[in-house]
């Protein structure tokens, strides 16, 4: 009797009429074979699936040019698929499974026609975790296949776990004709199924990532007991040795990847790398927040990283490995044959070819690369990766940071009076939008733990599963909220970010041990200027009173934007978290003292 992934594969197939099925083993040689599919026999439009880059400077990598309407994440066009629209929540797009359904099944009849229908069976964790899933997808696309060996633990031993069982989460996967129209990232949280349809964009097409390690594993997580968050994991370690391991929450295209691979301008500290994206957070047995990563690869955006700004994510991507390194959307030095993007402390080299394949004009207003072009790099090659990344339940986790993009308002650091007023400032949180989806980019909108495009069921049950979570952790971890993007009259970033964000871990730490205090403002807990160790780093003391400072007219005119968040969850909405909202607008309507 067939086995019922085989079954599954089977039904699939029947719908999709691909030409052939192949099961994917997880090989290097495998993986050799799909990238000359990809660079000799198949193309996205006009370009070939695959170019090969440099081997003596880019081993082993490749660039992807996509589709032109194909570059991010379309959230319009995402949808959770529950028989309850509240469960879904005002933060989801809703549709009914049977009516999505049936949508589906129309536009996937022989969508596969002609392509080969690839299965990839893989784990999110390592096999050794008591949290690792059972996964398989399917997919018609060679980059999609690749991508998700470099992301996900993909091969032979999934399928071996899964064996007869249909204890499994399904992803279905074709990029069709990649018709804007017809593009669908449909999640069925009951039936642990993902179906997308007409792109093969990162977080649209890999399936494994936000797909179902955010929105359907955090709808696992509230039943469950765990949290599922879009959150890094570092451990900072101190000049006397000692690790204290965060998490960092930021919206897409805030600068995750580059806070997991910072490189401390502070001497004697250092900054390991667990993970850039997405944390899986569970209480053990000690009562600690554990965290852990399922991914086992980096989809990071090309744009800003340099050897100066990013010296260990250069590393990583020029470094040689078990897997290939994938750019997607970056121009291209054809000379060099080297892959070039802004912000890359490079000249830039006549003749490049921009992100589609044209020839560019560097006077042209267009930039070279695409705003959202990224990399996809394993993270075993990257030299901060500790051995605790292997530890089944993770790392012990003291401290949880929140970040947003915001260009004024928010002070670079601070710190939450306890948990539930933690919530409350993460639930608040505010973001500039960014190229990693498709809408308009500079418009603030709230995103509450940068969870806003990922959380797979109604955002006020989310808060209140924070609430009730919190409640559970014996020692939970102390919550801080920074905001890198602050800028001064002149438009200008006050702060320099990259590297020099070390200066505010280090704050964290000494927080953490006690060691300093902290002023007590209407916000929250702020730093004492003098506390910032500020060694080797020229910004006036003005311009950091700046960046630190509090406007209690601006927080006002905060909170009404605030309210209105909520009000749409209507009384779903957990009361503690109203009452913060009043305790703040009571504490910015007193007598603080910034
Ligand atoms: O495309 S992804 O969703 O994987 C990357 C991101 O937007 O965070
Ligand atoms: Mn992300």
């Amino acid at each position: 009797m067939a086995k019922p992934v085989e079954e599954w594969v089977e039904e699939v197939a029947r719908l999709t009429k691909p030409d052939k099925v192949h099961w994917c083993d997880g090989s290097e040689e495998e993986a050799e074979k799909l990238v000359r599919i990809g660079i000799e026999e198949e193309r996205i439009g006009d370009q070939p699936v695959f170019h090969a880059l440099s081997g003596r400077t880019f081993p082993n990598s490749f660039l992807h040019r996509s589709h032109p309407t194909d570059v991010a994440r379309t959230e319009h066009l995402t949808y959770i698929c529950h028989p309850d629209e509240q469960t879904a929540g005002p933060n989801n797009n809703w549709m009914s499974p049977g009516e999505a359904k049936e949508m589906l099944l129309n536009l996937s009849e022989g969508c596969m026609r002609g392509r080969t229908m690839y299965v990839l069976p893989y784990l999110m964790c390592q096999a050794n975790s008591p949290y690792a899933r059972n996964c398989v997808q399917v997919t018609d696309s060679t980059y999609v296949a690749v991508s998700m060996r470099i992301m996900a633990r993909m091969g032979t031993h999934a399928l071996e776990r899964i064996g007869n069982s249909d204890d499994f989460v399904k992803g279905l996967h074709s990029i069709a004709d990649l018709d804007p129209n017809r593009r669908y990232i449909m999640h069925f949280p009951q039936d642990n199924l993902v179906w997308s349809i007409g792109s093969g964009y990162g977080g649209n097409a890999l399936l494994g990532k936000k797909c179902f390690s955010l929105r359907i594993a955090s709808w696992l997580g509230r039943r469950e007991g765990w949290l599922a968050e879009h959150m890094v994991i570092i451990g900072v370690e101190d000049p006397e040795g000692t690790v204290t391991y965060m998490t960092a929450a930021l919206p897409s295209a805030c600068g995750k990847t580059n806070l997991a691979f910072l490189e401390s301008a502070l001497p004697g500290y250092k900054v390991w790398t667990l993970g850039d994206d997405i944390a899986w957070l569970h209480i053990g047995p000690d009562g600690r927040l554990w965290a852990l990563n399922p991914e086992a690869g980096v989809f990071g955006v090309a744009r800003g990283v340099s050897r100066a700004t990013s010296p260990n994510v250069m590393r990583t991507l020029e470094s040689d490995g078990f897997y290939p390194t994938l750019f997607t959307n970056t121009a291209l030095d054809p000379r060099s044959n080297e892959p070039w993007w802004e912000g890359i402390d490079e000249p830039v080299p006549d003749g490049l070819e921009d992100w589609r394949g044209r020839p560019w004009d560097r006077g042209s207003s267009a930039p070279a690369a695409h705003p959202n072009s990224r990399f996809t790099v394993s993270l075993f090659q990257c030299p901060t990766r500790p051995p605790e990344s292997d530890e089944p339940r993770g790392v012990p986790i003291s401290a949880m940071i929140f970040g947003a993009r915001r260009t004024r308002l928010l002070p670079l650091v601070w710190e939450s009076f306890d948990w539930q007023h933690g919530v409350f400032c993460a639930s608040s949180l505010g973001s500039e939008t960014t190229a990693a989806a498709m809408h308009e980019v500079g418009v603030l909108r709230r995103d509450p733990m940068a969870m806003a495009p990922f959380c797979g069921y109604n955002m006020a049950d989310y808060f209140r599963h924070w609430l009730d979570f919190g409640q559970k952790l014996a020692c939970p971890p102390r919550l801080f909220f920074v905001n890198w993007f602050r800028v001064d009259e002149d438009g200008s970033f006050i702060w320099p970010g990259f590297n020099e964000n070390i200066r505010v871990l280090k704050w964290i730490i000494d927080r953490l041990n006690n060691r300093i205090s902290a002023c007590e403002t209407a916000i929250g807990l702020v730093p004492n200027l003098d506390d910032l160790d500020m060694t080797g780093l020229n910004i006036p003391r003005d311009k950091m009173e700046q960046l630190l400072e509090i406007d209690h007219g601006s927080w006002s005119v905060e909170a009404a934007d605030i309210e209105h968040l909520y009000r749409q969850f209507g009384d779903r909405m957990p009361p503690e978290i109203l009452q913060e909202l009043a305790s703040l607008r009571k504490r910015l309507s007193g007598s603080y003292r910034l």
